[in-house]
C-alpha cells in the first residue's frame, strides 16, 4: 500500500454501544441516581455534558487502543473524551479525542519512508521521507494541546450544525517531530510567502479520488512558531494510525484542523489557502457580533486563530453523589488559552456568586496546558453546582455563556458547571 493509493478501509465498523446516561467513572455509580432527578434538564444549554442534553443515551466508542469515548458521529467518525478521563498530565494515547472529516487509512507498513514534501513560495522545494527529516533537523519533544474549533459547540443557542462537542475536543500528548520552521528555512522562504496549505492522506468519505476531506492553512507566522511541528512521534510511541501517523502537523493553541493528519505536503502560498474547511463559516466566527440564528455567508468574517481560554474538571463528574457530612473536596483539572497562558481558576460553589481561587501550574512548555488543583467546601448537605473559570494572562475570563453566535458554532467556552449532591 502506497501513502497515495489507499484502499477504502472501514472505519465505520468501529462498534459502537449504548450505555448509561453518565460518564462511566467509578463515582458516577453513585451519581446516576441523582441525575434522573428533572433539575439536571434545566442545565441544559449550559455546558452540563452531553448526556444530560441528549434524550438517548451515548454511544460508546469501541476500538481497539481506545477508551470508551463518547461517539458524536459515526460517518466520520468523530468521538470526544469525557472530562473525567481527562485527568493525565499527559493525555494518553487511548483517551485522545478523534476527529475525522474523511476515513481511516489504512496503516503504512513502513513509516521511515512516508513521503513529505514542501513546495510553493520557495527557493528551494524540497521532498523528504520521515527518517531524512528526522536525521536532517532538530528533533524537539513538546507537550502541546491540540483542541477542536468546535469545542464547546453544544452550548450554543440556538444550536448550530456540527458535532455537539461539550468541552471534550482536546488533549495534551507529547509530541515529538522537528520545527516546521526549520524545514521552511532550509527551502528558503520567498518574499511572498505569507500562507500555509496543508495536505493529507485520508480518503475522502465519498471514496472519490484525490478529493480531500480536509486542507486548511495559516498565516505564515504561525508557521514559523517554534512550536509548530511535523511531528512522528506520540507520549514516546509511534503515532496511533487514527491520530495520522506516520507524519502529522501540530499546530498548538489554534483550531485542530490545522494539524493536518497524514501530512504529504505543505504548500507555501502568496495568498489563502482555498482548500476545504477555508473560506466561507468554516472555522470563521464574526468580526461583528451577529444576531444568534441569524443567517450569513461568512464573508466578513475572519478565521479563527488562537482558541480561546477554557477549563475542566477532571476528577469530579456530573451527577457525582457524595456522603452526608462530606464539607470538602479535592478538585483537579487543567486551563488553557490558545497562544496565551491561563493566569487564574476559581471555583464557585453558589452559582457565581463567590468565588475561591484554585492552584494554577506552570505549562510544562509553551502550548501546553495546565493543570489546576484545590478544594470545593460545602456549607451544609444538599444540592451544588461546582462551577470553574479560567482567566488568561491578558485578564480574559470564561464567560457566563457562549459568546459571538456564529453559524458553525466555533469558540464557545461558557464557565461550565458540575451537579453534585452531598447526602
Ligand atoms: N488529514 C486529516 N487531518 C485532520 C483531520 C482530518 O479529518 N483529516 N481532522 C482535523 C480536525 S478537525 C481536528 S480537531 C484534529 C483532530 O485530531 P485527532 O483526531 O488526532 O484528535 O485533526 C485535524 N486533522
Ligand atoms: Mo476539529
Amino acid at each position: 500500500m502506497t501513502q497515495d493509493q489507499h484502499r477504502m478501509p472501514d472505519a465505520h465498523a468501529v462498534v459502537t454501544g449504548r450505555r448509561g446516561a453518565m460518564t462511566g467513572t467509578s463515582l458516577m455509580t453513585l451519581g446516576a441516581t441523582m441525575v434522573a432527578a428533572p433539575l439536571v434538564a434545566k442545565l441544559v444549554g449550559e455546558s452540563i455534558t452531553p448526556a444530560a442534553a441528549q434524550a438517548a443515551a451515548p454511544e460508546t466508542l469501541r476500538m481497539q487502543g481506545k477508551a470508551p469515548l463518547v461517539v458524536l458521529g459515526d460517518r466520520p467518525l468523530v468521538a470526544e473524551t469525557p472530562e473525567t478521563l481527562l485527568d493525565d498530565a499527559v493525555t494518553p494515547a487511548e483517551k485522545m479525542f478523534i476527529r475525522m472529516n474523511g476515513r481511516i487509512p489504512e496503516p503504512v507498513a513502513d513509516p521511515g519512508a512516508w513521503r513529505f514534501r514542501v513546495e510553493g513560495e520557495l527557493n528551494a522545494p524540497l521532498e523528504l521521507s520521515v527518517a531524512e527529516l528526522q536525521a536532517r533537523f532538530e528533533v524537539v519533544t513538546l507537550q502541546l494541546q491540540m483542541e477542536c474549533g468546535g469545542n464547546g459547540r453544544a452550548q450554543f443557542q440556538p444550536q448550530t450544525r456540527g458535532n455537539q462537542w461539550t468541552s471534550g475536543a482536546i488533549s495534551n500528548a507529547e509530541w515529538t517531530g522537528v520545527r516546521l520552521r526549520d524545514v521552511l528555512n532550509a527551502a528558503g522562504l520567498k518574499p511572498g510567502a505569507a500562507f500555509t496549505g496543508h495536505v493529507g492522506a485520508d480518503p475522502h468519505l465519498s471514496g472519490e479520488a484525490g478529493r480531500l476531506s480536509i486542507s486548511r492553512g495559516m498565516p505564515i507566522a504561525k508557521a514559523m512558531d517554534e512550536t509548530t511541528l511535523l511531528a512522528f512521534r506520540m507520549n514516546g510511541a509511534a503515532i496511533p494510525n487514527v491520530h495520522g501517523a506516520p507524519l502529522r502537523l501540530i499546530v498548538p493553541g489554534w483550531p485542530g484542523s490545522l494539524s493536518q493528519k497524514w501530512l504529504t505536503k505543505i504548500l507555501v502560498r502568496a495568498t489563502p489557502h482555498d482548500g476545504a474547511g477555508m473560506g466561507g463559516t468554516s472555522y470563521r466566527v464574526p468580526v461583528r457580533p451577529i444576531v444568534p440564528g441569524s443567517e450569513n455567508n461568512g464573508r466578513d468574517f475572519a478565521d479563527m486563530t488562537s482558541m480561546p481560554v477554557r477549563s475542566i474538571l477532571t476528577n469530579v463528574a456530573h451527577g457525582t453523589r457524595l456522603p452526608a457530612g462530606m464539607r470538602e473536596i479535592d478538585l483537579r483539572g487543567a486551563a488553557w488559552a490558545g497562544d496565551d497562558t491561563v493566569s487564574a481558576l476559581h471555583v464557585s460553589v453558589d452559582y457565581g456568586a463567590s468565588w475561591q481561587a484554585m492552584q494554577v501550574a506552570a505549562p510544562a512548555n509553551r502550548h501546553a496546558w495546565q493543570r489546576w488543583t484545590g478544594k470545593a467546601r460545602f456549607a451544609s448537605d444538599g444540592y451544588f453546582e461546582i462551577w470553574y473559570r479560567a482567566t488568561d494572562d491578558k485578564g480574559r475570563m470564561q464567560p457566563h455563556a457562549a459568546a459571538n453566535w456564529n453559524p458553525q458554532g466555533y469558540g464557545a467556552n461558557a464557565i461550565s458547571r458540575v451537579a453534585v449532591l452531598v447526602g
